[in-house]
């Protein structure tokens, strides 16, 4: 007798495959897609998007308004949940599946699943070219689908129905390995998305992907455990890692038996509760005083899920001591290697806490001790002098802004940035209250990503307060998911805030000798420079007539009471500020590379290429 088949289309068997996934970690169980974000053009109106119809009891989908941006939401989603449900995201052909690149960086470089189901060409090439279609003369198979490529962590094309069984397999392993995952793309061209096949029945089972714990070698192990005993100046660097495998709690443990101290990276910050003794805050170039201090003196740096990116080494000059040595506890060897490291290549929490097993009784001395724990003392006034406000009439600084949410926000809101001035001032100043609470999307530090991805964290845990922080750059650049946070109910705050044009860059600029060319959003002056008086926008009434609240707050007292109404309310609220350009943040600790012209005319370049010199001798490679 042959095993039994059902007849449906591609497009039918996908959804309803994908609708049957799920994981499993720690005994707890989740849907592996929870459902899917989409936009209908013709390469997926009439496949996937019948599809979803027809499944809609099993399948929930998501309408968004621009595909990178439901990528944004997706990984926002994943995120929340420590990767361990994710989302679908479906597009046309063309633009519509061109749209998903930035987002599908996004995820891949931040290690965050989502499912990209853009649509394809025919595979027939019947009526080629058709619309949208990008003709290739040489490579006849090559479509624009291609870009997605090297951002994703597995790609395939699916060109005939029954090519999908292995490759939909394929895909929930990426989805769901805590060392490989990132975006999967699976491109489905429209006449085999409507195409029937009789497929296995079996394929549609429940089907359980496990996310395992690999536990540390014990080779490895017992060279780690030697490094750590024999280190005078331990410093540990939590990254993103410790969150993705919840290893908080074992962290925890590790520092309180071993007074090792904890400075955090921007995906790791939270890692530790800031009022913890042993957290020393972020670290690297926009890192606190006492962490980038003890970095700079430690003798043994213990990276812990960390990528160790530019921001976090101060571009290869951070670890300073002569005798420094690395110790990488990592998932992935790729990154375990980094910095010419001894290896731990294991889950965060199991070998967190086999170090601290193996260590029992191990301690760093009570003066080193002393040291940090001073250290953070002075740091603590230094974010308080940053939030203070004097005069609660006054215009508030950018930092007065973080201050004014800070005393607003409970242990379990949670706060997304990922691009402007304010992940530097989060990174110094947060006190990240829960591990999930700091959610700075630094991997790709992409404009646009905080309100898509705050409708993703309020799907993943409904009624949690969620505050996207944003730029008047980083609103005008992606402010369209707004309409759909209104169309969902989300009570998804945003604060918002206007200081005419890219402080964050116009910095930079001024600090590298670009004298701040092209960083204000200005009138055009009788120069031809963008130097004229501020653009007479009005982003506030800009959200509200996508169907936000809004509440404009002039001064620090009212920017309190805007952020307390916001938090009460059940509505998507825009709390609207213009800053005082007063610079306020505490300055850089430490230096980040971004190479000044080499030979110019102009004074300012001059300068900066003589200090950028002076910077990059302080350079150290690690072999
Ligand atoms: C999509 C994208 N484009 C460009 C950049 C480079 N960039 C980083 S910060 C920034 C300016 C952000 O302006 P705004 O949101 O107003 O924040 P501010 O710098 O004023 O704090 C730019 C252009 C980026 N990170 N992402
Ligand atoms: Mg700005």
């Amino acid at each position: 007798m042959s095993a039994p088949t059902r007849r449906l289309t591609t497009a039918q068997a996908l959804v309803r495959f994908l609708s049957a996934q799920y994981t499993e970690r720690d005994g707890v169980r989740r849907r592996l897609i929870a459902g899917t974000w989409g936009i209908f053009g013709h390469g997926n109106v009439a496949g996937i998007g019948q599809a979803l119809v027809e499944y809609a009891d099993v399948m929930p989908y998501h309408q968004g308004r621009n595909e990178q941006s439901m990528v944004h939401a997706a990984v926002g989603y994943a995120r929340q949940l420590d990767r361990l449900s994710a989302q679908a995201v479906t597009t046309s052909i063309g633009p519509g599946a061109t749209n998903l690149v930035t987002g599908a960086a996004l995820a891949t470089i931040n290690r965050l699943p989502v499912l990209l189901l853009p649509g394809d060409y025919f595979a027939s090439h019947a009526p080629d070219p058709l619309l949208q279609q990008l003709e290739h003369p040489v490579e006849a198979d090559v479509s624009v689908n291609d870009t997605l490529r090297p951002v994703s962590r597995y790609f395939d094309r699916i060109n005939r129905p029954e090519a999908l069984i292995p490759s939909a397999l394929q895909a929930m392993r990426v989805l769901a390995d805590p060392a490989e995952t990132g975006a999967v793309t699976l491109a489905l061209p429209q006449d085999v998305q409507a195409e029937a096949y009789d497929w296995p029945e079996e394929f549609f089972a429940e089907r359980v992907w496990y996310v395992r714990r690999p536990a540390p070698d014990p080779v490895e192990l017992k060279a780690a455990v030697e490094a750590i005993r024999s280190a005078g100046r331990p410093l540990i660097v939590a990254g993103g890692g410790v969150h993705h495998s919840e290893a908080e709690d074992a962290l925890k443990a590790f520092v309180e038996a071993t007074g090792i101290p904890v400075a955090s990276t921007q995906a790791g910050k939270g890692s530790l509760r800031h009022d913890h003794p042993a957290d020393l805050g972020g670290i690297g170039h926009t890192g606190t005083a006492v962490s980038d201090e003890l970095a700079r003196t430690a003798d043994l740096v213990i990276g812990v899920g960390t990528r160790y990116t530019d921001f976090t080494t101060a571009s290869g000059t951070l670890f300073r001591n002569p005798d420094v040595r690395f110790l990488n506890l990592n998932i992935t060897g790729f990154d375990a290697h980094k910095l010419a490291a001894r290896t731990l290549v294991c889950d965060a929490r199991s070998g967190l806490e086999k170090l601290a097993e193996e260590l029992a009784g191990h301690h760093v001395s009570e003066a080193y001790e002393a040291e940090y724990r001073a250290g953070k003392e002075r740091w603590d006034e230094v974010v308080e002098a940053a939030y203070r406000a004097a005069d609660d009439h006054a215009v508030p600084t950018q930092t007065q802004v973080l201050g004014a949410l800070d005393a607003t926000v409970g242990d379990d809101d949670v706060v997304i940035n990922a691009a402007g001035s304010l992940p530097g001032d989060l990174h110094k100043l947060w006190r990240s209250r829960s591990p999930r609470q700091y959610h700075l999307e630094y991997g790709y530090s992409c404009m646009g990503y905080e309100i898509p991805a705050g409708i993703g964290v309020q799907q993943a845990a409904p009624g949690t307060p969620v505050w996207a922080l944003v730029g008047d750059g980083t609103y005008l650049m992606m402010p369209t998911e707004i309409v759909t946070a209104v169309q969902e109910g989300l009570p998804l705050n945003i604060v918002l805030i206007q200081n005419h044009g890219y402080a964050s860059i116009g910095g930079l600029s001024q600090e590298t000798g670009g004298e701040r060319f092209g960083t204000a959003y200005r009138f055009r002056a009788a120069d031809g420079t963008f130097t004229g008086a501020p653009l007479p926008v009005d982003l506030a009434a800009n959200a509200a007539s996508l169907g936000m609240d809004v509440l404009r707050a002039k001064t620090v007292r009212e920017l309190r009471e805007a952020l307390a109404a916001a938090r009460a309310s059940d509505r998507p609220t825009c709390v609207y500020v213009e800053t005082d350009p007063a610079a306020t943040a505490p300055p850089a600790e430490a230096w980040w590379d971004v190479p000044v012209a080499e030979t110019a005319t102009r004074e300012a370049a001059v300068e900066a290429r003589e200090r950028y010199d002076r910077q990059v001798a302080d350079r150290r490679r690690h072999l």
